[in-house]
Parts: C-alpha cells; sequence; structure tokens
C-alpha cells in the first residue's frame, strides 16, 4: 500500500470537525434572526441572502433547482423490503446542497463546482478476474439491470446522516452478469478523474491518492443491502451526488460509497483505498457502522440527522450498529 504523505492543512480534509460546526452554526444564527417576524418556511436554503418572498428565487436558489431537476425514472417501484426506515426523508434540496464530492472541493457546498462533470456517453469498465469482462454504456445498464427504489438511512463517518431514496439495482445482479473467477475475493471501484475539470490546489495528484478508489469484499458487494445507485428522489442521480452511477453501502460509512464511477475490478487482493490510504488509522477499509467504537477524534455514539429543515437544521438521534442493518449483514463478520 502506498503512503502518501499529506501536507498538515490536508491531513484531515474529511473531518473538518471545527469548520462544520462553524458552518452549524452560523445556519441557527441565521435561522434565528430571520425567523424574527418572517415564516420559517421561506428560510433561504443557501447563501447569506436577504428574507423574501416565496415566490422570488435568487440565482443561487434557482441553479440548485435545475442540478435536481433531472429525468424522471418510469415505471419506478419501491422494492417493499426497504419501503421506509422509521425516520423521515431527508428534503431533496438539503441533501442536494451538502455533500462530499473531494473532486469539486473540501467544502460541503460543492453541488454547484460539480456540475463540471462531465456524464454523456459515460462508460463502466468491468474487469478483473470475470469470465465477461465488459465495457457498458449507462444506457445499457439502465435497461439490462431491473431499477427500483430503496430508502436506505446514510451515516456519514463525521457523524451527520440523512435518510435517502436511492433509484437503482442490486450490486449481485451485476456480479451474476460477470462471473467472477474463483480468484476474486475483493473488488475495487474507481471514481471519474480528471485534474483539469476536478478542482483547486491542494486536490490534484502528488497531494492526495487520486483517483478516488474504494474497495469490498466480494461477499460484501454480493450481499442484497450492496447497491449502485443511477438516480435519487425518482430521477437520474444529481452531478453533486455521483451522476450517473454511484455506489450505495448502507451498513458502512458514507466514503465507502464512491461516486461517478468509471471501472470496476474484481482482484485476488485487497486494493489500496483512497481514505484508508490517506489515514488508515482514521479510515479502515471495513468501515462498518458502529456506535461503539469511537473515530480517534470523535464519538461515533450519536449523528446529527438532517431531514427536514428548515435550513441545514439537525436533530441528535443515536447511531445503530451496522446503521440498522445487522440482520442483513453481522453474518458477514462473525
Ligand atoms: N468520488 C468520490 N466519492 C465519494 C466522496 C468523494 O469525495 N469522492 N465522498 C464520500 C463521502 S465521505 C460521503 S459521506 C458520500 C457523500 O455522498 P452524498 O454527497 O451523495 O451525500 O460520498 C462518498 N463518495
Ligand atoms: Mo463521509
Amino acid at each position: 500500500m502506498t503512503f502518501i504523505r499529506i501536507p498538515k492543512s490536508w491531513s484531515i480534509p474529511e473531518s473538518k470537525v471545527t469548520s462544520e460546526n462553524a458552518y452549524w452554526n452560523r445556519r441557527r444564527f441565521l435561522k434565528t434572526i430571520v425567523t424574527a417576524g418572517v415564516s420559517a418556511s421561506i428560510l433561504p436554503l443557501t447563501g447569506c441572502q436577504q428574507s423574501k418572498s416565496a415566490q422570488s428565487k435568487s440565482p443561487t436558489e434557482l441553479a440548485l433547482a435545475k442540478s435536481l431537476n433531472l429525468p424522471k425514472i418510469q415505471p419506478l417501484e419501491t422494492n417493499p423490503a426497504f419501503a421506509s426506515v422509521n425516520r423521515p426523508i431527508t428534503k431533496e434540496e438539503l441533501a442536494g446542497q451538502y455533500n462530499n464530492f473531494y473532486e469539486f472541493g473540501g467544502t460541503k457546498s460543492i453541488w454547484s463546482n460539480a456540475q463540471r462533470l462531465p456524464t454523456k456517453n459515460w462508460q463502466v469498465e468491468v474487469t478483473g478476474l470475470v469470465n465477461n469482462p465488459r465495457t457498458y454504456d449507462l444506457d445499457e445498464i439502465k435497461q439490462k439491470f431491473p431499477l427500483e427504489e430503496r430508502i436506505y438511512r446514510f451515516r456519514c463517518v463525521e457523524a451527520w446522516s440523512m435518510t435517502l431514496p436511492w433509484v437503482g439495482f442490486p450490486m449481485k445482479a451485476l456480479i451474476e452478469a460477470v462471473e467472477p473467477k474463483s480468484e476474486a475475493k475483493f473488488v475495487r471501484f474507481t471514481s471519474f478523474y480528471d485534474p483539469d475539470i476536478t478542482t483547486g490546489p491542494g486536490f490534484h495528484l502528488g497531494s492526495l491518492p487520486w483517483p478516488y478508489q474504494e474497495g469490498l469484499r466480494i461477499e460484501e458487494m454480493a450481499n442484497e443491502l450492496a447497491f449502485f445507485a443511477v438516480g435519487i428522489y425518482g430521477h437520474d442521480l444529481p452531478k453533486q451526488h455521483g451522476a450517473p452511477l454511484r455506489m450505495v453501502i448502507p451498513w458502512k460509512y458514507g466514503f465507502k460509497g464512491a461516486k461517478s464511477i468509471v471501472k470496476i475490478e474484481f482482484l485476488d487482493t485487497q486494493p489500496p483505498t483512497y481514505w484508508n490510504t490517506i489515514d488508515p488509522r482514521e479510515y479502515d477499509f471495513e468501515a462498518n457502522v458502529n456506535p461503539n467504537k469511537p473515530h480517534p477524534r470523535w464519538s461515533q455514539a450519536t449523528e446529527k440527522f438532517i431531514s427536514t429543515g428548515p435550513g441545514l437544521s439537525w436533530e441528535r438521534i443515536e447511531t445503530l450498529p451496522y446503521n440498522g442493518y445487522g440482520e442483513y449483514v453481522a453474518n458477514l463478520y462473525s
């Protein structure tokens, strides 16, 4: 495994706990001043703006709405086994403006930068230790694998969470299509990366281990929960969520779910992965959600649940072992 020495200021980009807290506090402060006399329901979702009528949207709000206004996926049925999680579904505008996608910047507000991601004529190469290696066009993937909706809990290692309605197909279906050989023990997933398109000083090769890559044991990938999403909220995936195809592994911390996948490789050894390469002590390969195992710098016992607003407000709730999916996955780790 390669160890890349990161300059101090970049050594903890996943966990800028201080700046994140400052951000939340600022939001709460805004809420306090705006709600004095104005209905909280028209609190601006983005930026520092004056209060205004619900009809007149700012350019920022219009741009955000445009980034989310994508073709509907139809017909679409919710898988009854994953139709609810006893938590409200996070409001789409909140999920769409609070993201981690370091290729487009080191803050949560990358949604507008991410609109630069080129998603036309997308292809996904599936290769390595399989009988049927293949490069798929995205349209082919959407036709070949029956799409369904699943409501999943989503838990970031930074201790915030959402409930998200994904659209996609179980990873198991791809495994069946490509037929891994018996030597295949691990799978590596690679995200889109182009230093001319992705952003900013400090985010280039040499300072961070691009491209973003993640990995699973093949048994984890074959678990019925492991999912490839091509959509969310009933429509195509917005760029900020990792269009046009991303991983969703709901019992693991969010960083295991690599976005904008271009390559999937079946391997006989465990591949190096992005956060684990940056700091193996803080981000282990397995990364199962576990309230009893604190991160070296903070507790994982509770999480800030972001759901309905107004604005980016949140409530503190308990974190569940395996993010509440123990009945499906605990047997993988016994
Ligand atoms: N390629 C890529 N994938 C990524 C990341 C990233 O920076 N780059 N961030 C991860 C982290 S830390 C989280 S919490 C989720 C966030 O997904 P969301 O923005 O759709 O909620 O994406 C994961 N996948
Ligand atoms: Mo995360």
